[in-house]
């Protein structure tokens, strides 16, 4: 499972609905073995207290499960370093994701989990587990920049280890499922892996990779209101030798079996209802109706309803429908201009993101112009967008220490050509 963003909607209606979504997925899953966490726990890198904490409560039960499976050896990784708390119960591997990257030194939240003793977190490494002579292998790639993803893994150069069944996690932007800059073409991730696990993209999906499971977890509650939002969120469930599980957990189906494997799907079932309608020229009576419609149908939280009206459109409409039904439903009423309509919709955390890296985007052409490598300065960027300017300049006045041998090779041969 993946995409919890913890902390979202902090202070609103739906601040609680991530907390839910997890917790009901927590129970669901206490059966298993196992729990992978895909990225994007929390919705920043910098959760506060109370984010932390509700985070950290609701992972509880899973670590006092009974169950005796073992961490045995380390890919790349230190195990010693892993406090045993996270290693109880049903242990958790997580890796970070896109919101919560910290530019190199600084903890991210998930690291921080793995040091409070909750998670065992991954990034460019991997983890042995055992249990009744079965090996599991996992390696993660936590979110990184989608312009490096590809020689980040090519420098780490992950591959399966003998003898364990190996599931490959990571939380990029891949190009087969979406349209965006700069995606990772699946077909550069390295083949041979049981089981391929993809957070980030928050539609659920199963796919297909060198003939094994490319899983994309999708989040646990909807961030953004498409129609595909008004399907159930749910979580995967990989059963790696024979075993049927739709006893333990009801509402589980198979999606895939092959090789004593399977792959389950297992959706949430009490959490907020999502409707998305469109109306053209609509009239206050037609929309009234439909809102009455949806409303008569049992809902246990107020149920969040996007209306779309197109065409032409009563000014009176919106604030009129917000005081109707305003007390019963969560309503996001919005007049679709051409514009907004080939837009994606956007959770306006993915806008300050995209922001982000438009401003990293810029800050990368300009070093290019300045003869010195975008890669090097991506720390400092990330440093400024933390407010952490003293860091900032130290990390500036060290880099340029460095690039000034090169700059007075360039400067000299710029002065030899101009003659002086
Ligand atoms: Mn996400």
């Amino acid at each position: 499972m993946s995409d919890f963003h913890f902390g979202y909607g902090a202070g609103g209606e739906r601040a609680n609905d991530p907390y839910d979504a997890f917790h009901e997925a927590v129970d669901k899953a206490k059966d298993c073995d196992l729990a992978i966490f895909a990225g994007d726990l929390f919705d920043t890198r910098d959760p506060d207290a109370e984010t932390l904490t509700k985070a950290m409560e609701l992972m509880i039960p899973l670590l006092l499960r009974q169950n005796d499976i073992k961490l045995i050896q380390g890919i790349g990784k230190d195990i010693s370093k892993v406090p045993e708390t996270a290693l109880m119960g049903i242990p958790i591997v997580a890796i970070h994701g896109t919101h919560e990257r910290r530019t190199k030194g600084l903890l991210n939240p998930v690291e921080a989990l793995e040091k409070a003793g909750f998670v065992v977190y991954l990034h460019c490494n991997g983890v042995i587990f055992e249990k009744d002579g079965e090996r599991i292998a996992i390696h993660g790639l936590s979110g990184v920049p989608d312009q490096y993803a590809e020689s980040v893994l090519s420098n780490w150069s992950a591959a399966p280890e003998h003898g364990c069944f190996n599931i490959f996690v990571l939380h990029q932007s891949i190009a087969q499922f979406l349209y965006a800059q700069h995606t990772l073409d699946m077909h550069k991730l390295p083949k041979g892996f049981d089981l391929y696990v993809n957070g980030h993209i928050h539609e659920a999906k199963q796919a297909d990779y060198a003939g094994k499971p490319f899983l994309l977890s999708g989040s646990l509650f909807p961030t953004q209101l498409k129609e595909e939002s008004e399907k159930p969120k749910g979580f995967w469930i990989a059963e790696t030798s024979v075993r049927d599980i739709t006893s333990d957990a009801p509402k589980a189906k198979k999606t895939f079996e092959a090789n004593g494997m399977s792959i389950y799907w297992v959706e949430l079932e009490n959490q907020r209802k999502t409707y998305v309608r469109t109306f053209e020229n609509p009239t206050h009576e037609a929309v009234e109706k439909e809102l009455e419609r949806i409303l008569a149908e049992k809902h246990d939280k107020k149920p969040l309803i996007r209306i779309d009206l197109k065409g032409k459109v009563r000014d009176t409409l919106a604030p009129d429908m917000e005081m109707k039904f305003g007390g019963k439903a969560i309503l996001s009423i919005r007049k679709a201009t051409v514009d907004s309509e080939s837009l994606p919709t956007k959770t306006l955390e993915e806008h300050k993101l995209s922001v982000e890296e438009m401003g990293r985007k810029i800050l990368a052409e300009n070093l290019v112009k300045a003869g010195l490598d975008p890669k090097t300065f991506d720390g400092v960027f990330e440093l400024l967008v933390e407010g952490k300017t003293d860091r900032a300049i130290e990390l500036v006045s060290r880099l340029r220490e460095k690039e000034s041998g090169a700059q007075k090779n360039a400067k000299q041969q710029l002065l030899f050509r101009h003659g002086k």
